[in-house]
């Protein structure tokens, strides 16, 4: 297999659950492109720093590194141009990197608090505490601390997707007419917590609850199919 994704899981290996890594997982699956997946586990920073990387998702073509989601996203974008665009052009590049920031701040960065406790279980005892540690230290306070807030929390993070919300009442797709890497890139943050988490983010009369169910079925089910709670 030329190309090899390594992708974060816990103790199912065929559960893989980075926001990061399910944002390449659907940018291969547009370009068509067949690859391998490396189960990784947090802990296992020796398998992937030979690669520069202490974190995923890394991308092997053939012997060659690539690390960092938007990295990755461009080195395919650059390497395979004859396959479906990510971006749809230069100008669409260039506001993905917005939405790319967006997604890292306000979708993953507001996903966290509100899942970040439902994680450790997924996790081997050695993964789970080194989760719990690294995760408690950024947050400050007890992960279930966090969890106990969440029903009130969620209500201002629908709010903070307003942008979207209005951006999905003309458009079916932050790409326009069909998805693109600007719809992966949030996605991917949905599909971390589709994973990983049974509470429910969302209400079924949001548009962006709509437009997941459709990123949820691309692919021929990519997403849906892969191990996750039906929320
Ligand atoms: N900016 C990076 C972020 C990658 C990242 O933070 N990956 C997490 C998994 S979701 C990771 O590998 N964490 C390792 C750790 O926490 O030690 C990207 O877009 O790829």
């Amino acid at each position: 297999m030329t190309l090899q994704l390594f992708e974060l899981v816990g103790t199912d290996a065929e559960r893989p659950f980075s926001p990061y890594c399910w944002r390449i997982r659907m940018a291969l699956a547009h370009k068509g492109l067949d690859h391998g997946s490396i189960p990784w586990r947090f802990t296992e920073k020796e398998a992937i720093a030979p690669h520069g990387s202490e974190r995923v998702p890394v991308l092997l073509h053939g012997e060659k590194p690539v690390a960092d989601s938007w990295v990755i996203a461009n080195y395919l974008e650059d390497t395979y141009p004859d396959r479906p665009s990510l971006f749809g052009g230069e100008g669409g590049r260039a506001v993905g990197k917005l939405i790319n920031s967006w997604g890292d701040i306000a979708v993953v960065g507001g996903l966290f608090p509100l899942i970040v406790s439902d994680i450790p279980a997924h996790l081997g005892p050695v993964d789970a505490d080194y989760f719990r540690t690294s995760r408690e230290a950024r947050l400050g306070r007890k992960l279930e601390d966090t969890a106990a807030e969440r029903d009130k929390s969620v209500l201002a993070f629908r709010r903070s997707l307003e942008p979207m919300r209005q951006t999905l009442k003309s458009q079916p797709f932050l790409g326009g007419k069909a998805p693109n890497y600007a719809d992966y890139i949030v996605f991917g943050g949905f599909q971390w917590a589709r994973v990983v988490s049974p509470f429910k983010l969302l209400e079924e009369s949001d548009p962006i609850h709509a437009w997941r169910e459709k990123l949820l079925d691309a692919f021929d089910g990519l997403a849906r199919n892969s191990p996750g709670f039906a929320v």
